[in-house]
Formats: structure tokens, C-alpha cells, sequence
């Protein structure tokens, strides 16, 4: 029998009532204005201590960790980029083993996988869809800075069409670099796995929102997911000092949206009365430079339908691999 947790962690109601204590703390050596640290900064303070984190391969565990030193104020153990979901199902079962042996006294604490979108929705992929079929207590984080960043800015199924990176050049036979839409990583948890009940995306541009929705996350029983985005200046190229400013003008632009999906039910945050064209988000972006008014129509098309449902499948308008041959 599988312990019940009765934890309720509070709700948080400003930056100002926010935990003070950090649990990922200064000393790390990622880049300047790195979205997913400032995203790992929320997520553990939202935590708190009675957490284990588990880093899949990717920026947030080798730019975290150097010779013996890593910043986490709690117990955190790496894992192989493909098996942060089975790693956390382990911790969690071994868990429930100690407490229904009186072995562990405690209780059990917030399992917290933190993967970057490889980790996540690729290459980590069988894993985490394993963690969210059994129903292990556990929440996986995909902390989404849109590509493989850490092995030099490599495509993704999270990056973007038409993004400039070092697997999807621009040139003269593909002259918009990347020229697949990515993949839609809630809908991959929230459609086949019924063991889910929460699903949130969130922002490092709305702080309190995301750690909110990381209690409300660890709150419930049984597995959860979050997807944050997390601009990352390196791999975007645009200024260090501008990736919160990056994070809203996804939000305005509709190239991001906030939403909870919780028991089959929609709720949307942060959403502007009217939205701005993507180009305005685009344009402060090295990575789309090279791209033609008609991309940035197609890109602006892409949007307007899934804003249309945000959270919820739509088609795609692009051909297979065959038909652009
Ligand atoms: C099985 C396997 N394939 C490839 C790699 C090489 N690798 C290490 S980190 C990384 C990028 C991870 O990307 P993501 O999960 O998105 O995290 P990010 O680096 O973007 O933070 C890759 C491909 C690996 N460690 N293991
Ligand atoms: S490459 Fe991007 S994700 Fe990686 S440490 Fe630098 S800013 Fe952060
Ligand atoms: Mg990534």
C-alpha cells in the first residue's frame, strides 16, 4: 500500500512572501542570464528542503556541477540523460519499501525530476512516459530552453521551426534552418497517461505563477509534469541582460502560453488582451536572423491556430520528409 502523502505546501502570494531560504544557491558556472538556472533557482525554492533532485545529462547538471561542488542546499544525484523518469520511479518505490518497513521515519520527500527538453520529450522520453504510466509519486520538471544546448546548441524537438542552430543551418536548399514544428510536450503527458491528474506550463517571466504551480504539483498524489520556458541567451543569441524581457514577449506574442490542466480541466494565465505579431519576438533573436517575411507568416499562421486552443492538439502545416524531397 503506497503512503499517502499529506503534505499541503501554502500557496505563495508575492515575490516578497516567497521562501527565503535557497536550495539552489550561488557558485554555479552557467552562462549569464541563463533562463533554466533562474527557472532551477524557483523551482527548488518552491521545493524546500525535504526534496531530492535528479539532474538528467544537459546544462543543469554540467554547468551545475564542477570538481565535487554542486549548488543544491538538498540531496541531488545525476542521472543519464535517458533515465531521469526511471531513476525517480526507483528513489520513490525504495521510498515507499522504507516507510512500510518502519525504516524510514520521515516523509516522503518531493522526488523532483529536472530535465531539459532532451531529456524530457527525446531522448528521456520512454523513461518519463514510464514514471507517469506506473504513477509514481514524483513530479518531472522539463525546463525548456528550446534545444541541446549543452552539446553546442543542436536541434531539439522543442526548438522552434525555422531557428538557426548547429544541426539546422540556414542555406541555399533550406533557407529557413529548422523546417519542423516541435513537438507539444503537455499533450504528450496529458494524452496517454491516465495516471496524471496536473500538468502546468509556466514562465521564468511570472515567478510566483511558476512556484505556485510547483506546490500545487508536489501537493497532489501521483506523478505531475511542468514545462517552463526557459530563453536562453547563449543558444537564442540575444542579450544576457534581456531573458525575463525574452520570457514576456513570448507571453505577449502568443509564442508561449500559460495554462494548468488539472482533472481534464483548461485554465489559462498571464493572457493579453490583445497579442502582439511573433516577429516582435523573433526579431530580438540572432537564431531567426535569416529568416524571410513568408517564415515569419508561416510561424505567424502556426500561432494564430494553436491560439485558437491553446494547450490542446492542432495540425501542423508542414510536410513530411518524403513530400520535401
Ligand atoms: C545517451 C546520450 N546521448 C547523448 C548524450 C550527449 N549529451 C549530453 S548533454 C546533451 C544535451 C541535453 O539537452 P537537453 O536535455 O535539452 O538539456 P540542455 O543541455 O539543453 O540543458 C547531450 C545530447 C548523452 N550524454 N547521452
Ligand atoms: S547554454 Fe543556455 S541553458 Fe546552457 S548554461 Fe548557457 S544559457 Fe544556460
Ligand atoms: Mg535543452
Amino acid at each position: 500500500m503506497a503512503t499517502v502523502k499529506t503534505q499541503n505546501l501554502e500557496m505563495i502570494k508575492s515575490t516578497r512572501n516567497a521562501p527565503k531560504a535557497e536550495m539552489y544557491v550561488p557558485g554555479h558556472r552557467t552562462c549569464a542570464g541563463c533562463g533554466p538556472a533562474l527557472a532551477y533557482r524557483l523551482v527548488a525554492k518552491a521545493c524546500g528542503p525535504n526534496s531530492i533532485f535528479l539532474g538528467p545529462t544537459g546544462c543543469m547538471y554540467v554547468a551545475n556541477t564542477s570538481y565535487l561542488c554542486g549548488p543544491w542546499a538538498t540531496p541531488w544525484t545525476h542521472c543519464q540523460i535517458t533515465n531521469g523518469g526511471a531513476v525517480a520511479s526507483g528513489i520513490e518505490a525504495a521510498y515507499q519499501v522504507l516507510i512500510r518497513k518502519g525504516k524510514w521515519k520521515g516523509e516522503l520527500p518531493n522526488i523532483v525530476v529536472f530535465a531539459g527538453d532532451g531529456g524530457a520529450i527525446d531522448i528521456g522520453l520512454q523513461a518519463m512516459s514510464a514514471m507517469m504510466y506506473r504513477g509514481h509519486d514524483a513530479l518531472f520538471v522539463e525546463y525548456d530552453n528550446e534545444s541541446y544546448a549543452n552539446t553546442g546548441i543542436q536541434t531539439s524537438p522543442a526548438t522552434p521551426y525555422g531557428a538557426n542552430t548547429t544541426f539546422t543551418p540556414p542555406g541555399k536548399a533550406i533557407p529557413e534552418g529548422k523546417v519542423l514544428f516541435p513537438k507539444d510536450a503537455p499533450q504528450l503527458v496529458i494524452g496517454g497517461h491516465p495516471a496524471v491528474h496536473y500538468v502546468a506550463t509556466a514562465s521564468v517571466a511570472y515567478p510566483v505563477d511558476l512556484m505556485n504551480k510547483v506546490r500545487k504539483a508536489l501537493n497532489y498524489q501521483g506523478p505531475t509534469f511542468l514545462h517552463l520556458h526557459c530563453p536562453c541567451p547563449k543558444g537564442w543569441l540575444f542579450d544576457e541582460a534581456k531573458t525575463v524581457e525574452m520570457a514576456k514577449l513570448a507571453i505577449q506574442t502568443g509564442m508561449w502560453v500559460n495554462y494548468e490542466w488539472e482533472k481534464g480541466e483548461y485554465k489559462y494565465q498571464h493572457t493579453p488582451k490583445e497579442y502582439k505579431g511573433v516577429g516582435e519576438y523573433m526579431k530580438h533573436q540572432t537564431r531567426f536572423k535569416h529568416l524571410k517575411p513568408e517564415h515569419i507568416s508561416k510561424m505567424q499562421d502556426f500561432i494564430n491556430a494553436k491560439l485558437k486552443a491553446p494547450g490542446k492538439p492542432i495540425a501542423v502545416p508542414v510536410a513530411g520528409p518524403r513530400e520535401r524531397a
